[in-house]
C-alpha cells in the first residue's frame, strides 16, 4: 500500500534524476484541455530543465496560457525532441495515443494521470502516479505544495485552479480531495476566485458558426432505449463534448456524439452521475470496444471517447450495443 506522500517522494526523486541527465519535456494530452495544459505548465515551473509542451492548446487553455504568459511549446509531427533527454513526463493522458506525438525511444517516462483506464506499458525505470482524483492538477498541486512551494506563483495557481474548476465541471464531479486542492491553491491571498471563474465563463462565448454547429448537433439527436438506459445519439463535427453535455440535460442517462472525419470515427460519450453510480462506466466501455473493434478508447466513467477506423454506423451500433448489454444496478442517492 503506497501513500500519497510516498508517491510524491518517488516523483520528486524521479524528476531530480531525470533533470541531472538532461532536458525534461512535460507533455500534455493532445486535446489540450485546461487540466492537462495547467498540469504541464505547473509541473514544469518547478524544474529549470523542464518545459511544458504538447500537440494542441484547447480554446480556454490557449487564452489563459497567453494571458498568464506561461511558457508552453507546441509540438508537431514528426516530433523534434531536444538532443539530450533526461526523461519525459506525461500529464493527464490515459494512453500514448492520446498525445498524438512520436515518442522518443529509450527515454524514461513518468505518467501523472487520473483517468480510470490505463493504456501505458511502462518499464522499471518509468514511474506512474494514477490517483483517483477529479483532475490531474490535483496531483500537481500536491506535488508542488510538498516539494516546490516556491513554484506555486500566482499565475501557476490560477492555471491549476482553472484546470480544477473545468475538470470537475465547476465542482459538480468534485471529490473531497478537489476541495483540499482548491484550498491549497487559494491559501495565499491574491487569487481572485470570482474573477477567475468569470474569465473561464467568458469562454462560453461562441462564434456564430459554433452556435450553428451546436444547434445542428441538437437537431440531429435521436433517442433510443439501450437496455435499461436512455441513450441519445447525434452527429457533430465540432464541440462534441459540449453537444453531449447539453443533450444529457434533456434527461438522458448517456449521450454519444459521433464524428466521422478522414476515415476515422470518434465517439464522444457523456453519462449522468446517477447512471455511473448505477453501473455505467464509459471509460471501460470504450476501452473494451477498442479491444474488440480496434482504435483507442478510454477515459472517465462519465466522460470518455473512442476513435477507430469503423464507419459511422458501425461505430454507433457497437457503442449502443455495449450500453444495452450493461446491467443496471440501481443505487439510491
Ligand atoms: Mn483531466
Amino acid at each position: 500500500m503506497t501513500t500519497p506522500e510516498a508517491d510524491l517522494n518517488r516523483l520528486h526523486a524521479w524528476l531530480k534524476a531525470a533533470a541531472e541527465r538532461g532536458a525534461v519535456p512535460v507533455v500534455c494530452g493532445a486535446n489540450g484541455d485546461m487540466d492537462t495544459v495547467a498540469s504541464a505548465v505547473g509541473l514544469a515551473s518547478a524544474l529549470p530543465q523542464a518545459m511544458a509542451c504538447g500537440r494542441h492548446l484547447g480554446r480556454l487553455a490557449k487564452r489563459l496560457v497567453e494571458e498568464e504568459q506561461a511558457p508552453f511549446r507546441r509540438l508537431s509531427r514528426p516530433t523534434a525532441w531536444p538532443a539530450s533527454l533526461g526523461g519525459l513526463v506525461v500529464v493527464d493522458a490515459a494512453a500514448p495515443s492520446q498525445l498524438d506525438l512520436d515518442l522518443p525511444e529509450g527515454v524514461p517516462i513518468c505518467v501523472l494521470d487520473h483517468h480510470a483506464t490505463d493504456g501505458w506499458d511502462l518499464n522499471s525505470e518509468d514511474l506512474s502516479l494514477r490517483w483517483p482524483v477529479s483532475a490531474t492538477t490535483e496531483i500537481v498541486t500536491a506535488y508542488l505544495s510538498r516539494h516546490a512551494p516556491e513554484a506555486l506563483t500566482l499565475p501557476v495557481r490560477r492555471l491549476l485552479m482553472a484546470g480544477l474548476i473545468t475538470d470537475t465541471g465547476r465542482f459538480k464531479h468534485a471529490g473531497s480531495s478537489s476541495f483540499q486542492s482548491a484550498v491549497a491553491l487559494l491559501d495565499d491571498d491574491g487569487l481572485d476566485y470570482r474573477g477567475l471563474v468569470d474569465r473561464i465563463e467568458t469562454d462560453a462565448d461562441l462564434t456564430s458558426s459554433d452556435h450553428g454547429a451546436l444547434l445542428k448537433g441538437l437537431q440531429r439527436a435521436t433517442t433510443t432505449d439501450a437496455g435499461s438506459w436512455r441513450l441519445v445519439t447525434t452527429r457533430a463535427g465540432t464541440l462534441e463534448g459540449r453537444v453531449a453535455s447539453l443533450l444529457l440535460g434533456t434527461g438522458a442517462d448517456v449521450c454519444f456524439v459521433v464524428r466521422h472525419r478522414d476515415g476515422r470515427t470518434r465517439v464522444t460519450g457523456r453519462a449522468r452521475a446517477q447512471a455511473c453510480r448505477d453501473g455505467l462506466h464509459l471509460g471501460q466501455l470504450f476501452e473494451s470496444l477498442a479491444e474488440v473493434h480496434g482504435g483507442e478508447g478510454g477515459g472517465h466513467d462519465g466522460a470518455a471517447g473512442w476513435t477507430s477506423n469503423l464507419d459511422r454506423v458501425a461505430a454507433e451500433t457497437a457503442a449502443l450495443a455495449a450500453v444495452a448489454s450493461t446491467n443496471r444496478s440501481e443505487v439510491k442517492d
